[in-house]
C-alpha cells in the first residue's frame, strides 16, 4: 500500500512572476485577480503548488523584494480581498499557494526603517546592522552588495552606515535581535491564518552575518566576467552558523499548523555539502527543502550525461536519508533555460527536472520553451540585475510577459505590457501549443500528469543505469513499477540494447513495446520496464 506522501512531495511546484503573468485592469502589470484568471491552466498543465513572488506593498525598486508592508497586498496587484478569493479558487482546484517570504531585508520605505533612521536611540534602530564608519569615514569592512558597490550606506543624519547586502534602499534585517525574529514570526502567521500553504524563504543563507563584521578575504578564483560581488570569498556574509536557528523557529511557527502541512523551502546557492545543512535534522527541522539549483548555474557546455550523472548522485549522495530532493531549471533571476540550452536540449533538461526524484520547480513560461525576452539596454527596468551581471545581461530578459495566445499583446493585457513581449510570441504562445499535439507545453504537460499517476516517478529509487557515451540513463524503481529514462545529449544517435514500453519521447512522436531503444540526437525517452 503507497504511504501517501505530503503535498510538497507528491506535487511539483510552479514559480508565477505576478508582474508578468496576466494583468487583469489594462495597466500593464500582471496582478491577483489576473492570475486568478489563469488558474484552470494551471490545474489542467498538472502542477500542484503556485510559489508567487512578492505582490507585498513595495516601492518596487526590487519589484516588489523591497517590502513596505509584509502584511498587506500592493495597490498594483489587487487587495487583501483578491488574495483571499485566489486561495479560495486555488484551493477549490486542488492547488497550493506559496508565498514568498522576503526576510533578510526590508524597503527602506518599510516603518521598521523610517523610525529606525530617526535616530540612534530609535526603538527600532537595532532592527537593522548599523555600523560607525571605519576611520578614514568609510564603510565599517569590505563587505560588497550584489548590485555592485559597497554593502554600506552612510546615513548622514546619525552618522553611521547600515548594511544592505542588496540595494541601498534594502536594509538587511538584524536577527540577531529577537524582537525581529518575533515580527517575522507574526508575518508567517498573519499569511497562514489567511489560508497560504507555505512560504519560499528569500536569500535564506543571507540572513546573518558574521558579529565581528570581519573583513572577507579576496576570492583567488575571481576571473573577469564574474559577480563583482564574488572577489571576494564569503565567509562572513553567508552561511553563518546563527542562520540556522532563524530557520528553525520560523519552522516551528509552521508546525503550528501541521494539520495543513505547510512548505518551507529555502532560496539557498550553496554547494551541495553546505546545502544540506538547511533541512536541520529530524529532531529539529528547518527548511522541508532548500531549492537545489545545480541545474540552474551549470554552464551550457557541461549538459554532457557524464556530467548529469555524476552531479545527480553527488547530490543524491550527499543528501540525509531522510531529506526530500528538490530540482529547477530556472527562476526570474537566471537566464532562461531554453535559452541557456536551446529547445531540443530544453526539452531534455525538462524531462530530467520531472522524472528525477523530489519536488521539482518550474518556471513560468519554461513550458513553451521560452527564451529569454529581447529587452533593449533604454527599456532595461531591473537596474539593480543589470549591474549585478555588469551590464551584460539584465533579469528583465527572464522576466517578460507570458505569451496566452497570438492575439493583441498575446493576451497578456489590453494595455502597454510593462515589458515587450517576445517576439516570436505570435508563434510561441499557450493557445498554439495547446492544440499542437507535439508542442513542447504537451510534453510538460504529459510528464507532469504521468508523475501523478505512476508514485515511482515521484518517490522511487533513483539509480544510473549503463549507457552508450552521451546517453545518460537511469532507473525509477516504485513498489510496483519500475521506468528507464534516458536522455541522448548529443546529436549522434545511440542505441541502449533493451526492451520496454516507450511511453513517450522528447519529440512525442513514439510510444509502445521496443526491442531495443533506438535514441536520436538530443532525443529523450521515458519507458516502462515492469508494471
Ligand atoms: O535573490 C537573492 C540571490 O540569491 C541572488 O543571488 C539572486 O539569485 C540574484 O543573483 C540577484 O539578482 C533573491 C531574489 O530571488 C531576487 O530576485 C532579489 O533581487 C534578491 O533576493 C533580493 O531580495
Amino acid at each position: 500500500m503507497t504511504v501517501q506522501l505530503p503535498w510538497w512531495q507528491r506535487e511539483a511546484f510552479y514559480e508565477v512572476y505576478p508582474r508578468s503573468f496576466q494583468d487583469s485592469d489594462g495597466d500593464g502589470v500582471g496582478d491577483l485577480p489576473g492570475l486568478l484568471r489563469r488558474l484552470d491552466y494551471l490545474a489542467d498543465l498538472g502542477v500542484g503548488a503556485v510559489w508567487i513572488t512578492p505582490f507585498f506593498p513595495s516601492p518596487q525598486r526590487d519589484f516588489g523584494y523591497d517590502v513596505a508592508d509584509y502584511c498587506g497586498v500592493d495597490p498594483t496587484m489587487g487587495s487583501l480581498a483578491d488574495f483571499d478569493r485566489l486561495v479560495q479558487e486555488a484551493h477549490r482546484r486542488g492547488l497550493r499557494v506559496v508565498l514568498d517570504l522576503v526576510a533578510n531585508h526590508t524597503s527602506s520605505d518599510h516603518p521598521w526603517f523610517v523610525e529606525a533612521r530617526t535616530s540612534r536611540a530609535s526603538r527600532r534602530r537595532d532592527w537593522y546592522v548599523w555600523r560607525d564608519p571605519a576611520p578614514d569615514g568609510g564603510p565599517p569592512n569590505n563587505w560588497l552588495s550584489f548590485f555592485g558597490g559597497p554593502a554600506w550606506t552612510l546615513d548622514a543624519a546619525t552618522g553611521q552606515y547600515y548594511l544592505h547586502q542588496f540595494l541601498p534602499e534594502q536594509p538587511d534585517l538584524n536577527y540577531r535581535n529577537p524582537a525581529v525574529l518575533a515580527a517575522m514570526e507574526e508575518v508567517v502567521r498573519f499569511w497562514l491564518d489567511r489560508g497560504a500553504d507555505g512560504f519560499r524563504v528569500d536569500a535564506a543563507w543571507l540572513l546573518v552575518e558574521d558579529e565581528k563584521f570581519r573583513d572577507e578575504p579576496p576570492n583567488p578564483a575571481w576571473r573577469p566576467g564574474m559577480r563583482e560581488r564574488d572577489r571576494l570569498v564569503h565567509l562572513h556574509t553567508e552561511d553563518q552558523p546563527e542562520t540556522h536557528a532563524v530557520l528553525r523557529r520560523l519552522r516551528a511557527v509552521l508546525e503550528e499548523y501541521r494539520d495543513r502541512q505547510p512548505v518551507l523551502v529555502g532560496e539557498v546557492y550553496l554547494p551541495f555539502h553546505r546545502l544540506v545543512s538547511y533541512y536541520g535534522s529530524s529532531e529539529e527541522p528547518e527548511c522541508h527543502f532548500p531549492f537545489n539549483f545545480a541545474l540552474v548555474d551549470l554552464p551550457p557546455e557541461e549538459w554532457t550525461a557524464q556530467t548529469l550523472g555524476s552531479l545527480v548522485a553527488s547530490y543524491e549522495a550527499a543528501l540525509p536519508p531522510w531529506a526530500w530532493p528538490s530540482w529547477v531549471l530556472g527562476n526570474h533571476d537566471r537566464p532562461r533555460v531554453a535559452s541557456r540550452l536551446g529547445e531540443e536540449r530544453s526539452r531534455l533538461a525538462h524531462l530530467l527536472l520531472l522524472t528525477l526524484r523530489g519536488t521539482p520547480t518550474l518556471y513560468y513560461g519554461d513550458e513553451l520553451g521560452l527564451p529569454d525576452g529581447v529587452v533593449s539596454p533604454d527599456r532595461v527596468r531591473d537596474t539593480a540585475g543589470f549591474r549585478e551581471w555588469g551590464g551584460r545581461w539584465s533579469r528583465d530578459a527572464a522576466r517578460t510577459p507570458m505569451p496566452w495566445d497570438p492575439g493583441p499583446q498575446a493576451g497578456f493585457t489590453t494595455g502597454e505590457p510593462w515589458l515587450p513581449l517576445n517576439p516570436d510570441f505570435p508563434r510561441r504562445n499557450v493557445q498554439l501549443q495547446r492544440q499542437d499535439s507535439r508542442s513542447f507545453l504537451q510534453l510538460v504537460r504529459r510528464l507532469l500528469h504521468l508523475r501523478r499517476s505512476h508514485p515511482a516517478l515521484v518517490s522511487g529509487s533513483w539509480r544510473l543505469r549503463e549507457a552508450p557515451p552521451g546517453v545518460l540513463a537511469y532507473r525509477r524503481e516504485g513498489e510496483d513499477e519500475t521506468f528507464l529514462v534516458a536522455l541522448n545529449f548529443r546529436v549522434q544517435p545511440a542505441r541502449l540494447e533493451l526492451a520496454a514500453e516507450v511511453l513517450l519521447s522528447t519529440f512525442l512522436d513514439r510510444e509502445g513495446w521496443e526491442r531495443s531503444l533506438e535514441l536520436r540526437g538530443h532525443e529523450g525517452l521515458l519507458a516502462r520496464l515492469r508494471a
